[in-house]
This record gives structure tokens, C-alpha cells and sequence, in this order.
């Protein structure tokens, strides 16, 4: 683990981003713990988590035109990547992210920002089963640019649902012939809470939960 991930980890339970508990979530699957990146919710906390997605950004060495942050909690996470980009790297990344609503006055369409072209690299919160990141690559397919990366803050390392075994990103993957790099995962997560060793029932659950639905290493 590298000491941002370290880092990262210690952010995200200090805002209660990151809890342990009992969480139902959109795969229907019951969840010993939730990242809740809608918690990155003032000046603040943005300003860090920018910093976080454009060091890892940086790690992930992609070629890219244009960053997407799809709506909505990938349209904040975007803005702030590319803000940190730019304050820490001197790198001006151009930006886009979607409406879910179609607009037909005005300048029309469902892009705001830069035009969605070239090569596109994906900022989001989390992928679980990957049906969140499938709406994302449809619409870059949609218009007509090639997905070249995918960034989320935590790669929850399940397996699809489709009943094959492999791991949901292994899946986009594959499929798309990309890359997906997280900042963090369900392995870091629970590495950081064995080196706290304060975490002995919450843990126990973790490991639980990925007999059940974790990848197969
Ligand atoms: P998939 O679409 O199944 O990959 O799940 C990813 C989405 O689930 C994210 O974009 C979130 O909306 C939500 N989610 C979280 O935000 N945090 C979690 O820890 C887990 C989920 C989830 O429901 O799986």
C-alpha cells in the first residue's frame, strides 16, 4: 500500500465516507461496509479528494484527451480532478460529464463541458457489478470517442454477477480492452484495519463477505 492509499483510507473514516456497518446496496448484495462518495460534501473535503484521484491519476500513467465524470457523483469527483491536475501537476485536463436528462433548447444535448472526443478516461465513485461503468461506456460509445481508462476511488474486487468468475472490472476490462485502476480496494481497506488491529468484529465480516462475493486470486 502505498502511504496515499494509507492516506486516503484515514480521510475517508475521518468523514464517515468510509463506514462499517450493515448496507444493502445496488446489486443487492448486504455489505459489511459502504463508501459513500456523496460525503465529499464541502470546499474541504473536495479539495482533498481531487488531490487523491490526480495522484492516482498520475500512478495510472493513462493517454487521455478528456476526463468524464458521469452524473451525478462522478460530476463533482471530475471537476476536482482536474482542479488538482492543474494545482499539482500543472496539467490542464479538459473535462466533461453527462445530463440524464436530454436538453433540446439552448446549446442542446446531453454533454456539458469540453466536447466528449479523443480518448477518454472516466472518473467515478465505486464499482461494485459494474452497472454504473456499462451506463458510462455506452455513452462514450454513443458519442463516438474511445474509452482509454477508467479511475474510481474504491474497486470493491466482487465478482460479476454474470456467473463466469471473474472480477466486475476484469469484465469491463475484457470487454472494452481498458484498464481500470482504483485508488484504493477492499484488500487495502482491510489490510489497513489488521494494521490498526482495532478492528477485530468489522474485519471478521470483510472476510466473510469476500468468501461470498470477492474475487477468487
Ligand atoms: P455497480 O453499478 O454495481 O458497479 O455499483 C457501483 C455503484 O453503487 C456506485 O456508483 C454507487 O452508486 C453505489 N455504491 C457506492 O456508492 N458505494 C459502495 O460501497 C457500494 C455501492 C453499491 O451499491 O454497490
Amino acid at each position: 500500500m502505498k502511504p496515499y492509499q494509507r492516506e486516503f483510507i484515514e480521510f475517508a473514516l475521518a468523514n464517515e465516507v468510509l463506514k462499517f456497518g450493515e448496507f444493502k446496496l445496488k446489486s443487492g448484495r448486504v455489505s459489511p461496509y459502504f463508501f459513500n462518495a456523496g460525503l465529499f460534501n464541502n470546499g474541504k473535503t473536495l479539495g482533498a479528494i481531487g488531490g487523491f484521484y490526480a495522484a492516482a491519476l498520475e500512478d495510472a500513467n493513462f493517454d487521455y484527451d478528456v476526463l468524464f465524470g458521469p452524473a451525478y457523483k462522478g460530476i463533482p469527483l471530475v471537476c476536482a480532478t482536474a482542479l488538482a491536475l492543474s494545482n499539482d501537476y500543472k496539467k490542464d485536463a479538459p473535462f466533461s460529464f453527462n445530463r440524464k436528462e436530454k436538453k433540446d433548447h439552448g446549446e442542446g444535448g446531453n454533454i456539458v463541458g469540453t466536447p466528449l472526443k479523443g480518448k477518454i478516461v472516466v472518473i467515478d465513485d465505486v464499482i461494485t457489478a459494474g452497472t454504473a461503468i456499462n451506463e458510462s461506456i455506452e455513452i462514450i460509445k454513443q458519442n463516438k470517442a474511445e474509452l482509454t481508462g477508467v479511475l474510481v476511488a474504491v474497486d470493491r474486487a466482487e465478482v460479476a454477477p454474470d456467473g463466469t468468475g471473474k472480477s466486475a472490472i476484469q469484465a469491463v476490462e475484457e470487454k472494452n480492452n481498458v484498464k481500470v485502476c482504483a485508488i484504493i480496494s477492499m484488500d487495502h481497506i482491510m489490510e489497513f484495519m489488521e494494521e490498526k488491529g482495532t478492528y477485530a468484529d468489522q474485519l471478521k465480516l470483510m472476510k466473510e463477505y469476500k468468501v461470498q462475493y470477492g474475487i477468487k486470486k
